[in-house]
């Protein structure tokens, strides 16, 4: 018989506090190799889940598994994500908390399949009745909607989420999902104009010309030849076949049912996404430096399609009208200027669009039960993100992914304290690494970085990216988190451009390039292109350009101030409910099973902060299990307590641990659970309980036998 200690060797830990040196990154990381290898995808660091991506079906969420890991203990079932979801729902259900499941890594690391496997198990795991049966399928619906307007193929990840998900499920009082709501956060909008080789545009393009029929086409004034069209022809073309995206637009059109889009709504959504692929190909010339409109069928399609007077919009995309003083003047733009309205458009359009379908999704996901209800909810959102070249979006990622991880700090400690506090265990405070001081740093009122971008963008004049950068090495210079052109060069000997900062974020150092900042952050659209939209019969394209954003003086928030306010109504929503952390781990770049890339694993698992997480976990007692459960497994193992204890279970432990010779320092007693100092001891009561039942079974084999 292979010993625990055997099998152990072979498979790993399936919690790493049980591994002998928790400060030994490399031990960590060997024993996710060994899981790994052996299709072991998940690991616990106590309560949070790491995932690794198999990059292959390895058959563990099917029915059987379900059934599984249903009402079990946390602890008493090998890791999985049904697990944690299980122990997430019963806690919702049983002690009406609020849950939320917070799912984080890069880029391809399986946080959307991860997601998916939340709401795959609350879903089979709820009752299957009529009108719940009518949430479920909407719930589970959305998903592919979302994800072909909101994901692409990326040179990391071929069904890359594009934008941040976070996604309410609400249970009624008997644990039953009603209704749902989704919130989202920065689509990478840049994409619609613009792809790096290799990559593609939003699926939903491709899955529409590959999957349309060709009526639905003509209607659309498209034609089924993807290099037709400006916006597609950039990067990667399609998936080399088109059968996954024709098959995917059958999912879109069965999402579009089962949410029950109205005929108009879906054509009128269609019509917008067409007319964003013939922006693409409108065309200008210059005559005396002022833009002409060169390609007149893509403009007739465009107003064609969203029902605006052709000379409106040809005069918005070549003109700017601007308010100076009181007065109204407009002015032609040269053909460049005329190049970025155009895109600007068709990006602003596209984002527009999105949050529409979301919200329009939310309409259907609404519960009809006006009952209290209680969320469930599922963060899906992008991992920090370090790049040879890195702006203005991983900037707000990275700052998305400090307060994370702010959260994750409070919320583990404080949880982790409290528990202690509960179990009348004394306890020492951990150090650890507190990275509010970079948060600061980017959103302190008046202060921080945020700030300064802002005051930079709103100031009268001719601010430049240049200006902003100059502000901000001036104004945090001696900030400890902050690394400017000159102090790079004097203190770190890591050089950096004159255009670039870096800061000392708690994953590690990036380093940003300034140029675009200024843009992207303003995220101006002329106004006359908005007065346009606002005129098309469209009523959805009526609905994102609404008039009184085109008649208010006010200038909108800028990017980034929109994405500090809706993180921070995050934290508030994430604040109030009880997390559950899975961590998810990409083990290689090329997107292949069975490929392990040790240096790939360990930097994740550095800007993950596990090693920080396990610190945190086993600087005081490394297991801890409740007094009935330890003496349920354990109990044959002394005399006393064989075959059943006929005291309290905390006196049947206590009993139990005095036979096996634990030491003092070994374990505490706590109010409903004995914890555990050193995996050691652990494993050695393990090992003797296994034997014990080798013992047991050969006993009773043989009593078999002998009769
Ligand atoms: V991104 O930040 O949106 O670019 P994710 O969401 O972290 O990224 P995703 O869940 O999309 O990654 O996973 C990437 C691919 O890995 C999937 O398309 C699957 O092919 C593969 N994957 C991920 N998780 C699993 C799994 N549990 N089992 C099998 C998986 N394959
Ligand atoms: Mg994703």
């Amino acid at each position: 018989m292979e010993t625990h200690l055997q099998h152990r060797d072979r498979v790993g830990v399936a919690d790493a506090v049980l591994l002998e040196d928790y400060t030994n990154e490399t031990a960590f990381v060997d024993n996710l190799e060994k899981r790994f290898n052996e299709n072991l995808i998940y690991t616990y660091i106590g309560p949070v889940l790491v995932s690794v991506n198999p990059y292959k079906d390895i058959h563990i969420y099917g029915p059987e598994y379900i059934e599984e890991y249903e009402n079990k203990h946390f602890f008493e079932v090998p890791p999985h994500v049904f697990a944690l979801t299980d122990t997430a729902y019963r806690s919702l259900k049983e002690e009406n908390r609020e849950q939320c499941i917070l799912i984080a890594g890069e880029s391809g690391a399986g946080k959307t399949e991860a997601s998916k496997k939340v709401l795959q198990y609350v879903a089979a795991v709820t009752e299957h009745r009529g009108a719940v049966e009518k949430v479920k399928d909407k719930l589970l619906h959305s998903n592919p909607l979302l994800e072909a307007f909101g994901n692409a193929k990326t040179n990391r990840n071929d069904n890359s989420s594009r934008f941040g998900k976070y996604m309410d499920i609400q249970f009624d009082f008997q644990g039953l999902p009603v209704g749902g709501n989704i919130l989202n956060y920065l689509l990478e909008k840049s994409r619609v104009i613009n792809q790096a080789p290799g990559e593609r545009n939003f699926h939903i393009f491709y899955q529409l010309l590959a999957g349309a029929s060709d009526s639905e086409l003509d209607e659309l004034c498209l034609k089924r030849n993807l290099s037709l069209y400006y916006y597609l022809s950039h990067g990667g073309k399609s998936n080399g076949n088109n059968l996954d995206d024709k098959k995917a637009y059958d999912e879109v059109k069965k999402g579009i049912a089962t949410l029950e889009f109205s005929e108009l709504e879906q054509k009128e959504m269609f019509s917008i996404v067409a007319s964003v692929l013939h922006m693409g190909n409108v065309g200008f010339t210059e005559e005396e430096g002022k833009a002409q409109i060169s390609k007149a069928e893509a403009l007739e399609a465009i107003c064609k399609l969203i029902g605006v007077s052709e000379s409106q919009l040809a005069k918005a995309l070549t003109h700017r009208t601007i308010t100076a003083h009181g007065d109204v003047v407009t002015s032609p733009l040269n053909r460049e200027l005329a190049v970025y309205a155009r895109d600007a458009l068709a990006k602003a359009i596209y984002d527009r669009l999105f949050t529409w379908l979301v919200q329009r999704l939310n309409r259907s996901l609404q519960s009809e039960d006006a009952r209290k209800y209680k969320a469930m909810g599922i963060l899906d959102i992008y991992g920090f993100e370090i790049f040879q070249k890195n702006s203005f979006e991983q900037l707000c990622i990275n700052f998305c992914n400090e307060k994370l991880q702010q959260l994750f700090i409070e919320l583990t400690l404080k949880s982790e304290q409290e528990e202690y506090l509960k179990e009348g265990i004394e306890w020492q405070n951990v150090d650890y690494f507190d990275n509010k001081v970079i948060c600061d740093l980017i959103e302190e009122k008046h202060k921080g970085i945020i700030s300064v971008m802002d005051e930079e963008c709103l100031r009268p004049g001719e601010p430049t990216d240049v200006t902003m950068l100059a502000k901000m090495n001036k104004n945090f210079k001696i900030h400890k988190h902050y690394i400017s052109h000159e102090k790079a060069d004097t203190k770190t000997q890591k050089t950096m451009g004159r255009d670039e900062f870096r800061l000392v974020h708690y994953a590690g150092d990036v380093t940003y390039n300034i140029n675009g900042f200024l843009e992207k952050n303003n995220d101006l659209l002329f106004r006359d292109l908005k007065e346009a939209m606002c005129n098309s019969t469209n009523e959805i394209m009526k609905s994102i350009f609404p008039a009184k954003e085109r008649e208010s003086m006010k200038r909108p928030e800028t990017a980034i101030t929109q994405f500090r306010t809706s993180l921070n109504n995050l934290m508030d929503i994430l604040m109030d409910k009880e997390p559950s952390y899975i961590r998810c781990i990409k083990p290689n770049d090329v997107k292949k099973a069975a490929v392990f890339d040790e240096t790939l694993v360990r930097h994740q698992v550095k800007y993950l902060g596990l090693m920080e997480n396990l610190r945190v976990r086993r600087a005081g007692f490394a297991y801890r299990r409740l007094y009935e459960r330890f003496l349920q497994r354990y109990k044959s193992l002394c005399n006393a307590t064989w075959p059943k204890w006929h005291g309290s279970p905390r006196e049947g432990v206590q009993t139990l641990v005095n036979a096996l010779g634990y030491e003092k320092d070994e374990y505490r007693m706590g109010k409903t659970k004995i914890f555990i100092r050193f995996p050691k001891t652990l494993f050695q009561t393990e090992d003797a309980f296994q034997l014990k039942k080798h013992e047991l079974a050969s006993k009773i084999q043989a009593t078999y036998k002998s009769v």
